[in-house]
């Protein structure tokens, strides 16, 4: 007999299936054992006798049971499978688990605090709510790829060590090479540009690595960066377009695969509008001071505060959960970012805002061998570690910009996690390497 997975057992009504799973909950009824069986694509309830009161909870089992339609008033909504439930003629212990589990995964929401969550990563990522996180995740990297192969995007593969520091600052990993110094790369970026230079667009989904110098709730030591680039744009506007279409295919996406997931965390979609909103970092700063009567005006970037006030402002006014804010000022961006023309002291980078949190960078890049090189000295770069990306300015690139979102980010704004650690299985920060640091 071949076996039936959870989710196709909907159609076999009246017919004898195998199904492969774990026990997942367990209720002894007398005469009657009830058990709930996941498999990759969900629970069923199984209608057992006496004995299996036996299993133990977790064991994978093998089953073989008719499928029947549930009397209307044990309908289960909640479960996709509510419908329907097994009654087991016979099963097969497949593993018994060696230990009692560290918490109850049989509760719809895990009732452990997150350093527990994370500590027994292998027993939380069994539970459905958890693992309905990933599932969004997979949704994201699937779709923004999606949609860049659509846009005639071309996937590359970045490396994880180099020797150069693009963003600039000390938030590397420095890592012994031999008998050389070299760093995790903390961003594809100068990468991403070489490559676009000869395939004009191009993608990477990589994971970058930066020495956050404390613990907050949005910071991860490594994250997975969803970074693009693009030639011949007219202006940074075209890279906001780009982004701020592909940002609506990912929310569309997940909006069609993940309407079950979405319930689970009781969330909507953030919001979105035809024309997302764009204001220039003075502009926001401007009416957090008139909105709020907060002195932010003088700051040289929105403060995590500023980013929540100027997003519920931009949400009150306009319905929008996202908003792009744009140029900022140039010295304090790293020397790739292209300087406004007529303004140069304020660049034209941008960041994408949502739900008060910070989703993606970007923006046009300095295309110019001669200025590239003016920055170059201007910011104190070692030209001899930076050598190949400079070689692809010197022989022409077009007017070009790009981007990059932390697909964390993303699944924690999408599904309103409090901490970025429950969008990432194995997250890493100054504490943590998969358990908390003695
Ligand atoms: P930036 O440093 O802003 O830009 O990173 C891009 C996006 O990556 C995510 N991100 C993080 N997520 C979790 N923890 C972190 N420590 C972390 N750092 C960054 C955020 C952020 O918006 N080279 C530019 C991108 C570009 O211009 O193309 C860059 O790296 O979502």
């Amino acid at each position: 007999m071949n076996r039936t997975l959870v989710i196709d057992s909907i159609s076999q009504i009246g017919k004898e299936v195998l199904l492969k799973g774990w026990v997942d909950i367990k209720r002894d009824h007398g005469k009657l054992t009830f058990i709930e069986l996941r498999d990759r694509t969900g629970r069923i309830q199984c209608v057992g006798f006496e004995k299996m009161s036996e299993l133990v909870v977790q064991s994978p089992i093998e089953i073989i049971g008719t499928v029947k339609l549930r009397p209307e008033r044990m309908v289960n909504p909640e479960m996709l499978t509510g419908t329907v439930e097994i009654d087991v003629k016979e099963y097969k212990v497949l593993a018994v688990p060696a230990e009692v589990l560290p918490f109850d995964l049989g509760k719809a929401e895990l009732d452990v605090e997150l350093p527990t969550l994370l500590d027994h990563r292998p027993v939380s990522l069994r539970h459905p709510k958890v693992q309905a996180i990933f599932k969004v995740q997979a949704v994201i990297i699937d779709s923004f790829r999606e949609f860049l192969k659509q846009n005639g995007f071309f996937e590359f593969q970045a490396p994880s060590i180099t020797g150069a520091i693009a963003e600039g600052g000390a938030e590397v990993f420095e890592v012994s090479y031999y008998d050389k110094k070299a760093y995790l790369t903390q961003s594809p970026q100068l990468y991403k540009q070489i490559v676009m230079s000869a395939f004009e667009r191009v993608f990477s989904v990589n994971k970058v690595f930066r020495a956050e110098p404390s613990v907050t709730t949005r910071h991860l030591t490594e994250v997975v960066s969803l970074d693009a680039e693009m030639a011949f744009i007219k202006s940074w506007e075209d890279v906001k377009d780009m982004a701020d279409n592909l940002i609506k295919y990912v929310f569309e996406q997940i909006e069609k695969q993940c309407a079950h997931e979405l319930k689970m965390f009781d969330v909507k979609l953030p919001q979105t509008i035809e024309e997302t909103p764009t204001l220039s970092l003075t502009e926001a700063q401007e009416m957090i001071f008139q909105k709020l009567g907060k002195g932010v005006r003088e700051n040289k970037d929105l403060n995590p505060e500023s980013e929540r006030d100027i997003c519920s402002i931009i949400k009150e006014e306009t319905g929008s959960d996202l908003v792009f804010i744009y140029g900022y000022p140039t010295k304090k961006k790293p020397f790739y970012v292209y300087p406004n023309p007529k303004n140069p002291e304020f660049n034209e980078g941008m960041d994408l805002l949502c739900r008060g949190v910070e989703l993606l960078s970007g923006g046009r890049r300095i295309n110019d061998y001669k200025q590239l090189m003016e920055h170059v000295k201007e910011w104190g770069m070692d030209q001899e570690k930076i050598k190949g990306f400079l070689e692809a300015f010197k022989y022409g690139v077009p007017p070009e910009g790009g981007f990059a979102f932390g697909a964390e980010r993303i699944t924690m704004q999408v599904l309103g996690l409090k901490n970025i650690r429950e969008a990432t299985m194995f997250p890493r920060d100054m504490e943590r390497i998969d358990y908390q640091l003695p």
